[in-house]
């Protein structure tokens, strides 16, 4: 999978999440081809600007459809592959485990990271596939946005998780949450575990589990609950 990202601050995808543990591998194993792009280089104007007053006022700066547009039209150039265009934006729509596996079906993906109040709306009416959020709540930009759909839809890239785990047998895979989890050592601070868990009765291990995370979805997260 190829992943082109389209920002102003290239540096936010320097050495960090994207750099470690299974991503990293996912990259040096060529499973995921991840390409940072720098906005600004499509400004044409001597200020190098990026955005402008909003058209009927109001507060903060607009990013300009001219100097979006140029720099996705220098991307989707780079592959024969045409890119499909996410728009990281709280207008979106909310990221979830059926999209990410959605999104991780395409061959190869566009980020527009926002800045400032956000873009100017022909950009997204003319260039976007898909205006993504990844929760109701207003982050500085759509970096951590991008990182957060990067991070999830490499998951789903056959071979990223090694044989460490696939992504069907996981949360929301099957619409529920987790069922709680232990380790070694069996007691700590007088503070035990599940018997069963220490049983080795297979079937009863997988029953309390189902149970558990039939439990815990209807708890926390009746909207969930299928
Ligand atoms: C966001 C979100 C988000 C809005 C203004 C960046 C900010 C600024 N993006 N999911 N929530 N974006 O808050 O994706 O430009």
């Amino acid at each position: 999978m190829r992943i082109d990202v389209l920002t102003l601050f290239p540096a936010a995808f320097e050495s960090g999440p994207l750099d470690v543990s299974i991503i990293k591998r996912a990259r040096e194993d060529g499973l995921l081809d991840l390409q940072v792009h720098d906005i600004r280089e499509h400004a044409t104007d001597r200020h190098r600007s990026v955005d402008d007053y909003p058209f009927g006022g109001g507060q903060g700066m607009v990013m300009r459809v001219d100097v979006l547009d140029r720099a996705l039209q220098h991307v989707q150039a780079l592959a024969d592959e045409t890119a499909y265009v996410v728009f990281l934006t709280p207008q979106g729509e909310v990221l979830h485990d059926s999209l990410v596996r959605e999104l991780a079906t395409h061959p190869r993906l566009a980020l527009v990271c926002g800045r400032y109040e956000g873009v100017d709306q022909r950009f997204v009416d003319h260039c976007v596939d898909r205006e993504v959020s990844i929760g109701d709540y207003i982050v500085t930009g759509g970096e951590l946005p991008a990182m957060v759909l990067i991070d999830a839809v490499t998951r789903h890239v056959p071979g990223a998780l090694g044989d460490e785990a696939s992504p069907e047998e996981e949360s929301f895979a099957d619409g529920l949450l987790e069922h709680p989890q232990y380790t070694r050592p069996a007691e700590y601070r007088g503070w035990t575990v599940p018997d069963v868990l220490l049983s080795g009765h297979h079937a009863n291990i997988e029953k309390w589990k189902r149970e558990q995370r039939l439990e815990r979805t209807r708890e926390r997260r009746p909207d969930l609950f299928p």
